[in-house]
């Protein structure tokens, strides 16, 4: 899963990007900067010090962050660029951030939101119209077209041209036909406050109320790049404490990372072993086989039974054992659909 950076020019991109990703496992290609973040998950940790596998594998999350042409501070009003937007349309997500941390009081954080969500729906009815110009010069000179095709791209410009994100439209949101066009408003979004210190302390459902956010009913939460980022350079075992002291509850990638996952409808699995645990990404709903299929396409094809028990018995009962003395362990078959947080052995025949 990519989620990539989006905002005004200085709105703090660069500085979240550093906060989540550090300065370790980036990579450039192009105009963008590719950070492979660990998804922070209290569960993997736990069951790797039930179990002292040799390794302990997150799941991962590239952050990405797009470099738009360079723009100076007066420019921040002039929106995004096409050639910025066009960097993030193979994108699975957007964080959207909004600069909050102005202490002489020139935020305005809700317009910038709205002025970027603006950018998005304007470019998606660019694509959408360019498409259906075409169709209608093909049907002109009598070349086939897709009615279907055509059907879909029309409704969209409808939803768009009232100002209607593509993906809070329950008929379009899924529509095949759109797919080919990764429309930029088919993506989740989420809102990112960028909020001065000394606004941490604060309640931010207040903050948050004071910024006039959330908008368009994104979900959206607050955060100090700044000082997410100084902490990241401390040596791990002080950041907890230093975040405890400025009133920092959670870092911001766990925060994300976790409405990320809900805003995709994600959700993971675990398996454990003394060679490893580890930590699986599948949507929700997969049916065991396919969760199977994350694991190993051979585990998929050769899905015997699944053999499952819930971290929080399995963690609460203290140790596998005790968790089969006390039946928690079930063995389920073809059709069960596979829960967050359950610990998965498949078993398999190839
Ligand atoms: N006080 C404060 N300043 C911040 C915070 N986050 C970013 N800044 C400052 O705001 C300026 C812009 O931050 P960047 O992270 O470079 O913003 P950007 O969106 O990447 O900017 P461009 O790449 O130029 O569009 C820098 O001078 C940062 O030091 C913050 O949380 N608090
Ligand atoms: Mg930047």
């Amino acid at each position: 899963m990519k989620a990539a950076i989006i905002g005004l020019p200085q709105s703090g991109k660069t500085t979240l990007f550093q906060a989540m990703a550090g300065s370790r496992a980036t990579r450039e290609r192009g105009a963008l900067t590719i950070g492979t973040v660990k998804v922070p998950d209290p569960r993997v940790d736990r069951l790797a010090e039930m179990y002292h596998p040799q390794r302990v594998v997150h799941a991962t999350l590239e952050v990405v962050e797009a470099h738009a042409p360079a723009m100076g501070h007066s420019d921040r009003r002039e929106g995004l660029d096409a050639a910025f937007l066009n960097l993030v349309r193979p994108m699975d997500a957007f964080l959207l951030v909004v600069r909050a941390h102005d202490e002489e009081g020139l935020n305005e954080p809700a317009r910038d939101a709205e002025a970027v969500l603006a950018d998005l729906i304007l470019s998606d009815l660019m694509v959408v119209e360019n498409r259906l110009e075409r169709i209608a010069t093909d049907r002109k000179k009598g070349k086939p077209v897709s009615a279907v095709e055509a059907k879909a791209l029309e409704h969209a410009r409808q939803a768009l041209e009232a100002g209607r994100r593509v993906r809070d439209d329950a008929d379009l949101r899924d529509l095949p036909d759109l797919q080919p066009f990764a429309l930029l408003t088919a993506r989740p979004v989420l809102v990112i406050a960028n909020i001065a210190e000394r606004d941490l302390a604060r309640e931010a459902s207040e903050v948050l109320r004071r910024l006039g956010l959330p908008v368009q009913g994104l979900p959206c939460f607050v955060c100090c790049a700044q000082v997410e980022q100084e902490v990241e350079d401390l040596p791990p075992e002080e950041r907890d404490e230093f975040r405890a002291a400025l009133g920092v509850r959670e870092p911001v990638l766990g925060v994300v990372a976790r409405e990320l996952y809900a805003a995709m409808g994600l959700i993971s699995f675990l398996t454990v072993g003394e060679d490893e645990v580890r930590a699986w990404t599948i949507r929700a709903g997969t049916p065991a086989p396919q969760a199977a299929g994350a694991v190993h396409s051979d585990i998929e094809r050769g899905f015997i039974r699944a053999e499952v028990v819930a971290y929080e018995d399995l963690v609460s009962l203290g140790s596998e054992a005790a968790a089969r003395k006390a039946g928690r362990y079930r063995l389920e078959g073809r059709d069960y659909v596979v829960r967050d947080g359950d610990v998965i052995h498949f078993r398999f025949a190839v």
